[in-house]
């Protein structure tokens, strides 16, 4: 199954995605997502400059093989921009593979292991009313888990609560962080008014819609770890499904801390993009839950890897699942996560009809949960023509300054 010829694709229908197709010989079409918010164009000149001539007349079945040479021939290792490239080609390779066999990709990876897929929506509010709204508004849709997130008072703009509806006419709990600029959002940010705040919230949600419904909540990598642990000790009465990326994760050993604090279960990792960034957590089982995507974790292979390392340790997977991540590389995630044994959730932040015009997608939303299609591949096909009418846009994602004007964690 040769390679004859690998496309990178840089579209923007409602914001930035890079995608990679692949063609072999006999005329099979694979795509890989290597969208990296804010830093699209790094990923697709490192795709189209130093990628795609690896890639002309090699064997499309040699998954493994090329990934090794992608990750070791290039010596420099890891980082987002180089991982978000060999995933691109890594689940291009799998798209084809499973395509070649006829199959839906996750037969290839073991067959499934459930028959569908919980998925967590995100609500958020400006204030309780606006709050409880969405959580219904969510529950209305099928949704059986809930992120939450709240603006604090004090506070201009909160990570995940909109200050204005994404789209015109839309919903005020429909948020996009990445905004069309050529420079980035300055927001503000004060952790002693949040960690003030926000066990409040819990406490109003989980009087209003009861002990039953899982609630999860993304601290966006803001605190330091004892600001982290008095968090997740404050949230324990509230019964939280997961608290994510409660410090920036860079130092793995300030999870023990967090950890000998609180039994509130801990998700961190979407920043990540290699099993290395998880060994100290997954080994000393510091934390519950995986947060890593598909696209910016080497794709396929390197997650599969990543997930029976973590099962081997009881740690979950809650894959990355936001609108940054195109169709293509939700589509790799819904594969991984119908097959793998320690599923524990997904995340999903649907993609506007722009998204789904150019990415004609199988995967279904029912009840609650995902499944990804019984296609052969992913199940997703990029319109070319359409990619086409929305060429790429500048955009950036928003940073934070405190009150005195230090740049803090966003
Ligand atoms: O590009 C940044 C987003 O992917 C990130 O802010 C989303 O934290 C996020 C989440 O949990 O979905
Ligand atoms: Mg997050």
């Amino acid at each position: 199954m040769k390679i004859v010829a690998a496309e990178v694709v840089v579209t923007s229908p409602g914001r930035n995605f890079v995608t990679l197709k692949i063609t072999t010989e006999d005329g099979l079409i694979g795509l890989g997502d290597g969208t990296l918010n804010g830093r699209e164009l790094a990923v697709a000149s490192y795709l189209r400059d130093h990628v795609v001539p690896l890639l002309l007349g090699r064997d499309a079945h040699a998954i493994e093989d090329t990934w090794q040479f992608l990750y070791r021939s290039a010596y420099w290792r890891r980082g987002p921009v180089t991982m978000s490239a060999i995933a691109a080609v890594d689940v291009a390779l799998w798209d084809l593979k499973a395509k070649a066999a006829g199959m839906p990709l996750y037969q290839l990876l073991g067959g499934a292991s459930r028959t569908g897929i919980l998925a967590y929506g995100h609500a958020s509010g400006r204030d309780t009313d606006e709050l409880f709204d969405s959580i219904r508004h969510h529950l209305e849709l099928g949704f059986r888990a809930i992120r939450v997130q709240t603006a604090v008072p004090g506070i201009d703009a909160v990570y995940g609560v909109p200050t204005r509806p994404a789209t015109p006419g839309g919903r005020h709990d429909d948020y996009e962080p990445a905004q069309r600029s050529p420079l980035p959002a300055e927001e503000d940010w004060d952790t002693t008014a949040y960690l003030r705040h926000i066990p409040t919230v819990f406490e109003a949600v989980r009087s209003e819609f009861g002990p039953e419904l899982p609630l999860l909540h993304d601290g966006h990598h803001r605190m330091t770890p004892i600001q982290a642990a008095r968090l997740g000790k404050a949230l324990e009465p509230y019964d939280l499904f997961w608290l994510e990326d409660c410090t920036p994760a860079e130092n793995q050993e300030a999870l023990r801390l967090v950890r000998q604090h609180t039994t509130t279960p801990l998700a961190i990792g979407e920043v990540f993009n290699s099993v290395w960034d998880y060994q100290t957590l997954i080994r000393e089982q510091l934390i519950d839950y995986v947060r890593s995507s598909v696209t910016h974790t080497g794709g396929i292979t390197a997650m599969r890897k990543l997930l029976d390392y973590a099962a081997l340790y009881q740690v979950k997977s809650g894959i990355h699942g936001p609108t940054d991540i195109s169709p293509v590389g939700m589509a790799a995630a819904l594969h991984l996560d119908l097959a793998i044994h320690n599923f524990g959730v997904q995340e999903l932040m649907p993609h506007g009809p722009l998204t789904n015009e150019v990415f004609r997608q199988t995967y279904t939303f029912e009840d609650g949960y995902l499944h990804p299609g019984d296609e052969p591949g992913l199940g997703v096909e990029l319109d070319e023509e359409a990619a086409a009418r929305f060429p790429y846009e500048p955009a950036y994602l928003p940073f934070n300054r405190l009150k005195d004007g230090t740049v803090h964690d966003w």
